[in-house]
């Protein structure tokens, strides 16, 4: 089987890539061009995997990649994914992250019909919340550019779907993360900042709304459901998340503890970090995918946070005292 993944590079892509080579995949990467390379997450892979070159934005290169790799699997990772950029790049937002869809769509519309398509989509379309928890039914309300460029990017696969039978399904994922997730997100920057803190680096952690509440799950159980949803008779769109939400707060406490540090010490609330509109509580109900998909979450919240500052305290010990 050929997969080619959009976004290998990122968080998600790196576990896909992981679990698909070990499923015996044939895996293409398509990457970016940057005048450095963005490789560390896929470095202990990188041997094993094919990287080509092509863009969102250019409609010919996802052609001509398709037309190369001939994929079974289309996982369409790519994005521009941290909500507050959105608001700075709303423009460049709605290209990546919403028309990049309709070019994946249509580049696999006319070069491989038969591949099967996957799109990720995010619980951040569901914003101002209609009903707790949400679940695939539920109307979406998106609180940021990025928010709405998804839920764009959700309706055209559907769409597709219906337009042109294609194989084409969105998950519906709520937050999940890992060691390997980037640092200016939330859970990324408490476990850098309590590691930093721990080793002597740093001395205080700026934060912004410490009540928001999120569904945190671990991305290497998520990109599990990926596969999933492209192995099923007939596509559908699965909300996948753990079922219990935490707040910020919680999760910072859970981090310093773990160190053995006072979090009250060190966090400073600095509305440098608060954003124009707050998505406060998102709670995700995956009955559907635990049902139909047979999937569940391996690791749980305090699981979560304690590996990765552990990740974090083992990266910086050389650093240090
Ligand atoms: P991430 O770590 O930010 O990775 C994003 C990837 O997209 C990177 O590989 C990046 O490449 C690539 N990319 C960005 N713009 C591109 C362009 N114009 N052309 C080609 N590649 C481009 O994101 P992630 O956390 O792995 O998330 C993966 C996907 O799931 C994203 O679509 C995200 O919006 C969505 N999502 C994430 C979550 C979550 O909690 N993690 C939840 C729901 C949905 P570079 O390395 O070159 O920057
Ligand atoms: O924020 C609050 C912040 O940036 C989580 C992306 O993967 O998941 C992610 O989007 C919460 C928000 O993720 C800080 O206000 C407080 O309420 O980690 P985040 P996100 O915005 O939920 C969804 C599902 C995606 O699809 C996205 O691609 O934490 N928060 N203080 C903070 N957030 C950040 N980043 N930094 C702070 O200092």
């Amino acid at each position: 089987m050929r997969a080619l993944i959009t976004g290998i590079t990122g968080q998600d892509g790196s576990y896909l890539a992981d679990f698909l080579l070990s499923k015996g995949y044939d895996v293409t990467g398509m990457v970016r061009r940057s005048s450095t390379e963005t490789f560390e997450r896929i470095a202990h892979i990188k041997h094993r995997l094919t990287l080509k070159q092509a863009d969102l934005l250019d409609q010919l290169s996802l052609i001509k990649i398709m037309e190369e790799v001939k994929p079974d699997e289309i996982y369409n990772l790519a994005a521009m994914s941290f909500v507050p950029t959105s608001w700075i790049q709303p423009t460049l937002t709605g290209e990546f992250t919403g028309i990049g869809v309709t070019r994946m769509l249509e580049a696999m519309r006319q070069v491989c019909p038969t591949a099967r398509f996957y799109q990720a989509s995010s619980s951040e379309m569901f914003g101002k919340v209609r009903e707790v928890p949400q679940t695939e039914l539920t109307p979406f309300h998106p609180r940021s550019p990025y928010g709405v460029a998804k839920v764009y990017g959700h309706f055209i696969t559907v769409n597709y779907r219906e337009s042109y039978n294609l194989f084409a399904v969105s998950g519906i994922l709520f937050n999940h993360e890992s060691p390997r997730r980037g640092k200016e997100f939330v859970t990324r920057k408490i476990s850098d900042g309590v590691a930093r803190i721990k080793r002597g680096l740093q001395k205080e952690l700026r934060m912004g709304n410490l009540d928001a509440q999120r569904d945190w799950g671990f991305a290497g159980d998520y990109v599990k459901a990926m596969w999933l949803m492209l192995q099923q008779k007939q596509p559908d769109d699965f909300v996948v998340a753990t079922g219990e939400a935490h707040s910020v707060r919680e999760f910072i406490e859970l981090a310093f503890d773990h160190v053995g540090l006072n979090w009250k010490n060190h966090v400073v609330v600095d509305p440098e970090f608060l954003r124009p509109a707050e998505v406060e509580h998102l709670l995700g109900d995956s009955s559907k995918a635990r049902r139909m998909l047979g999937w569940k979450p391996e690791v749980n919240f305090r699981q979560l946070v304690h590996s990765m500052v552990d990740a974090d305290l083992d990266r910086l010990k050389d650093q240090g005292g």
